[in-house]
């Protein structure tokens, strides 16, 4: 490193002005920050994804920096059952580290675990995977990724050798003929986006949704097919076929660009637009329509998002879209594709540099000898010591203080309390656990059942990278200081290492003192401890070693600087050289698999994981809105956000509201076999009479996943959060 590149150690602070972007979803909004008078005030900035737009979530973003819920220190347990009292980050990350070493002891490395989150910037995501590799030599490492991009991500690196969530730059929407929507609803989940859309039809083009519910986007659509949820593979199937009945086939792109045709052929055959309409409620006339529309025009572009992918088959639904895009040849022709919506502002990044079980930075598999070597070279550990693959996250949440579980987790940045599906389930799994530390700015559902918590700085007081849903890598500007008590995540991981080695000198061996700083050595103003040699809290420094860390693998970001992001308005995975070029487009010419070819794959539909029946009649099916984020512990304490949406609700059709003697307002109980949700009913005719919906934001009796199914893909491990069965009662 170049004294040019070098970094401050610590954040650029006092600035009066930053250009910086939302600290929510994957859209990456640019905006910027002013601190004048002592307030924070937000203004849009115009970036190629939010074109000077921001949603309310944006604009409102700043609330939270000084919001009186905010943790100013950490907070310990002193047994259990005893309320959390404030204590000093030395205390708490003693009782950490001492906690730690009790559980790893008496259970091994593996009875602790971390878990992760898709908001984390690069810097932290990085720094996270190879503190749980190296510091805590566990194998138990995911992510909320998981409930979130993991199908999606399955599907693409299957068929394309590669997972990045759009393969071409967003603005290329505004320029397809025909654009499809899969299970989307980007007019509550990422509002400026909008504009893109309507790019698309000021130039003619044809916009279709496919969702069980008449959504705010479908309302916009030219076409909008409303199935049932879960049929989507079949509909995809059916697409394809009425598009090989009438010789849309692209021959040429399929014999030169792909491998494995003749199967899904086959498979296909048997997907009689007629059977699927009688599966799905789609009708034969728009599912020839939608072929056509796809098929007859120049650029066609094809994404999904959680509708689609958020169920046990999830992976195979993707694949059947994928399947679509081959044969009418789209991926890889500017304006063309398949792509899918990624969710979470760090959704893209946050699943490439090593929380995900299996993986090591670069998009690395952990179970790929040579990928050990290099990264085990970047770490300065052998390879041999590096753990191998974990599981997925429901997996290992599910096993949490059982006899074979973890006995201790992490969590940074997310609130499975309220997000992961069979909430009650998990949480009773939390209970069980000897040790359970969340590091959070605000006391979430989750934080409130720690042993400690740790508060860290948010998104305007740090700096570090982000890739957004295009695969953009992006920059994330700190205004200011955290406040007094708040550490940086990068600093909680050095002071904890720190501890780590220093007990292990006592406790065992062998060790490694470059890699670890001694306690004495962790600490500098600001409350911000500076790592040593293996875990800096300087983001900068971080970034540069995962430039390393990543260089050769899929996702090569070896040739991104900070500098180079800040010059180009980011810039886009793979980029291996800094003096080459970054590749806003992928698969032109080829793909990135051995023979350079796509890969199909047949996929059959199957039912739900749990089909309705006499005692659990109704779909339910889950979903977002707009003025709440995630699990809501952010957006649930911004007044403005709370008074637009201030509860839950239950979404459902006039007719079946009827039946059951529910009229609007009327306080309801969704019942499965797993839990239930009360809260007042919401009538409306956009929401097939068969499905009931329900949003996720929040916690308590009107928590949505006390009800969905703990079902999982088998490739992806991603949830099933959009369809279980249930029954609907009168509360
Ligand atoms: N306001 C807001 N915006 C967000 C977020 C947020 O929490 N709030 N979260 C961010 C994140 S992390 C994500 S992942 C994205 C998610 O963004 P989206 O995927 O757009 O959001 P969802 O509401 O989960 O699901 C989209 C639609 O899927 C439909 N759906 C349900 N079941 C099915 C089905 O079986 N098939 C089909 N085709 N559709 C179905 C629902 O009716 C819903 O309208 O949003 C991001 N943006
Ligand atoms: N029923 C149902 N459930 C779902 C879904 C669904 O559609 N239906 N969607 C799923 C999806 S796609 C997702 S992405 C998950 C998300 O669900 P969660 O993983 O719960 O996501 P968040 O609510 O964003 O949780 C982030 C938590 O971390 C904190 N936080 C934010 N930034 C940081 C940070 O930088 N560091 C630290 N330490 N903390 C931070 C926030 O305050 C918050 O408490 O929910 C999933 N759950
Ligand atoms: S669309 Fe996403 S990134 Fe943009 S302002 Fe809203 S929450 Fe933030
Ligand atoms: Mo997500």
């Amino acid at each position: 490193m170049t004294q040019g590149a070098r970094v401050t150690t610590r954040p650029e602070v006092h600035r009066r002005e930053v250009a910086t972007h939302c600290p929510y979803c994957a859209l990456q909004c640019g905006m910027v920050l002013r601190e004048a008078d002592g307030r924070i005030e937000v203004a849009p900035r115009d970036f190629p994804t939010n074109r000077g737009g921001l949603c309310q979530k944006g604009w409102t973003a700043a609330e939270l920096l000084d919001h009186p819920d905010r943790l100013a220190a950490p907070l310990l347990r002193d047994r259990p059952g005893a309320p959390l009292r404030p204590a000093s980050w030395d205390e708490a990350l003693d009782r950490v580290a001492a906690g730690i070493r009790a559980v790893q002891d008496r259970h091994g490395p593996d009875a602790v675990a971390v878990f992760g989150g898709g908001g984390l910037t690069n810097e932290k995501a990085y720094a996270l995977g190879k503190f749980a590799r190296v510091a805590l030599r566990t194998r138990h490492i995911d992510y909320n990724g998981r409930w979130c991009m993991s199908s999606a991500a399955a599907a693409g690196l299957r068929a394309f050798g590669v997972d990045r969530g759009l393969p071409f730059p967003l603005a290329d929407l505004g320029r397809a003929d025909t654009l499809l929507l899969v299970g989307a609803n980007p007019a509550e989940t990422m509002p400026p986006l909008l504009r893109h859309l309507a790019d698309q039809r000021a130039r003619g083009g044809q916009l279709i949704v496919i969702d069980p519910r008449l959504t705010a986007t479908a309302r916009q659509a030219d076409r909008h097919l409303q199935p049932l949820p879960g049929t989507d593979l079949a509909v995809a199937n059916a697409l394809l076929h009425v598009a090989l009945t009438e010789g849309w086939l692209d021959r040429a792109y399929v014999a030169d660009r792909t491998s494995g045709f003749d199967e899904v052929r086959r498979t296909v055959a048997g997907y009689w637009p007629a059977e699927v309409e009688r599966l799905s409620g789609v009708p034969v006339a728009d599912l020839e329509a939608t072929a056509r529309a796809l098929a007859t025009v120049d650029r066609a572009i094809i994404l999904t998002a959680r509708g689609a992918e958020q169920h046990a088959k999830g992976v195979d639904t993707v694949t059947a879209f994928i399947n679509l895009a081959l044969a009418l040849g789209l991926p890889g022709r500017p304006g063309s594709g398949y792509g899918c919506l990624t969710g979470q502002g760090n959704g893209q990044g946050g699943r490439e540099h090593g929380q995900k079980a299996d993986q090591l930075p670069g998009y690395r598999r952990i179970d790929d000898p040579a990928a050990r070597e290099h990264v085990a070279r970047v770490w300065g550990v052998p390879a041999d010591d590096l753990p191998g693959p974990g599981v997925p996250a429901y997996a290992l949440l599910d096993s949490l203080g059982t006899a074979t579980g973890p006995r201790a987790l992490l969590v940074f940045g997310s609130n499975p309390v309220v997000s992961a599906p069979r909430a009650a389930r998990v949480e009773s799994r939390l209970r069980a656990l000897d040790l359970l530390v969340v590091a959070d700015f605000v006391r979430s559902e989750t934080a409130d059942l720690a042993d400690v918590v740790l508060p860290v700085a948010q998104w305007a007081e740090e700096d570090g990278t982000l890739t957004n849903l295009e695969g953009r890598v992006l920059r994330r500007r700190a205004l200011r200081e955290p406040p007094p008590g708040v550490r940086t995540e990068l600093a909680v991981l050095a002071g904890l290492a720190a501890r780590l080695h220093a007990g292990a000198i006592l406790h065992r061996t062998p060790h490694r003192t470059d890699l670890f700083p001694t306690p004495g050595s962790a600490g500098s103003g600001g409350g911000n401890a500076a790592g040593g040699h293996g875990f800096p809290a300087d983001p900068r420094t971080v970034f540069e070693e995962l430039r390393r860390a990543s260089a050769g693998g899929p996702a090569d970001y070896a040739g991104v600087t900070w500098e180079r992001v800040e010059r180009d308005e980011g810039v886009f995975w793979p980029c291996p050289d800094p003096d080459g070029p970054d590749t806003p487009r992928l698969f032109t010419e080829s793909f990135p698999t051995p023979d350079g070819r796509a890969r199909f794959h047949p996929v059959t539909h199957w039912p739900a994981a749990e089909e309705v029946c006499a005692e659990y009649p109704l779909h339910f099916t889950t979903g977002r809105v707009l003025a709440h984020y995630q699990s809501g512990a952010q957006t649930r304490r911004v007044d403005a956000l709370r008074r637009a949406a201030p509860e839950g609700f239950v979404e459902l059709h006039p007719d079946l509201a009827d039946r059951l003697g529910v009229a609007g307002g009327d306080e309801v109980r969704v019942v499965s076999r797993r839990g239930e949700l009360r809260a007042p009913a919401r009538l409306s005719p956009a929401i097939r009479p068969d499905t009931v919906f329900a949003p996720f934001h929040w916690p308590g009796a009107a928590r949505a996943n006390s009800v969905t199914n703990d079902a999982v893909d088998p490739l992806s491990g991603m949830p099933e959060f959009k369809i279980c069965a249930v029954r609907v009662e009168k509360a």
